[in-house]
């Protein structure tokens, strides 16, 4: 069977795209993305992400593979290309702003394609307790805020953050010094965290910008990560690094592809990123 496909990028962080429109069974299997994932081997992505038609309360649902082939509930970088994919197969027109509910893994979720092609996403509510996150770190129901956790030879003070997919967010003086190839793993894997993690070693740059770099679940080190900039924002207001004005809290995120926007907005609880999402070229697996 031949399946059209076409890639899209955020910040350079890469996806397949698949319109699965017509039928409820995903068109590859999770051994299939892994192979079609591989920059070797395959087309190259940090994982593929599936267009179902929408529920009635959702106009469209979401569902994605890792480049590992494992799920992740959500992806913020993913859902913006998803917007701009499903913007250019109703046959839009640069200028139009359309919202999409979508459901995900993590709840509905509401990308707005703006006006400039840029994607403004509201990402829902984070979720802090230990038991959602999902991490032993801390009692079930507690949060888990600058807390020391033993990775390589030394201990880190870590934050944990699930925005339906699971964040530990880690401060340090400078990003760059982190010896990210090695450590990520380690904190990915580490026995704390039952479904594994992404993980975020975060630099504060100033009042309103953060610097970060992504070691990801199941795909390693991108370029940017969406879901991973809002819990990096919800946890610099966490442990006072980061101070809201009136009721919301915002900043920019520098990643190694490029700035996203984050604003939270404190008495909804609700994230909003925005950021740009690009097509980069369509095919045809074989
Ligand atoms: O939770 C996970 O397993 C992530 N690897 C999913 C992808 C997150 C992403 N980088 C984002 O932008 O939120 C795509």
């Amino acid at each position: 069977m031949r399946l059209s496909f076409q890639k899209y990028q955020g910040l350079g962080n890469d996806f397949l795209l698949i319109d699965n429109r017509h039928q409820e069974e995903l068109l590859l299997t999770p051994e299939q993305a892994q192979h079609w994932c591989d920059r070797h081997f395959g087309v190259g992505a940090d994982g593929v992400i599936f267009l179902l038609a929408g529920t009635g309360e959702s106009d469209y649902r979401m569902r994605m593979y890792n480049a590992d082939g494992s799920v992740a509930e959500m992806c913020g970088n993913g859902i913006r290309c998803l917007a701009k994919f499903i913007f250019a197969l109703e046959g839009r027109s640069a200028g139009e702003t359309v919202r999409y509910r979508i459901d995900t893994l993590a709840g509905l979720i509401v990308p707005e394609v703006q006006a400039d092609g840029q994607v403004t996403v509201d990402m829902g509510k984070p979720q802090l307790l230990a038991q959602q996150i999902p991490t032993t770190l801390a009692a079930a129901d507690q949060k888990v805020i600058d807390v020391p956790l033993m990775v390589g030879d030394r201990s880190w003070l870590v934050t944990c953050v699930s925005m339906g997919n699971p964040h530990c967010v880690t401060f340090v003086e400078d990003v760059a010094a982190v010896d990210l190839a090695t450590l990520g793993p380690q904190f990915e894997h580490h026995p704390v965290f039952p479904q594994r993690t992404n993980t975020e070693f975060v630099q504060v740059l100033g009042s309103d910008r953060l610097r970060m770099r992504v070691w990801e679940r199941g795909a390693g080190m991108t370029l940017a990560c969406g879901t991973g900039a809002c819990a990096t924002l919800v946890a610099a207001v966490l442990t006072n690094r980061l101070s809201p004005v009136g009721n919301q809290a915002q900043a920019t995120v520098e990643l190694p592809g490029g700035d996203l926007h984050i604003r939270w907005d404190l008495p909804s609880q609700h994230l909003y990123m925005t950021g740009p999402a690009l097509a980069v070229f369509s095919g045809t697996l074989p």
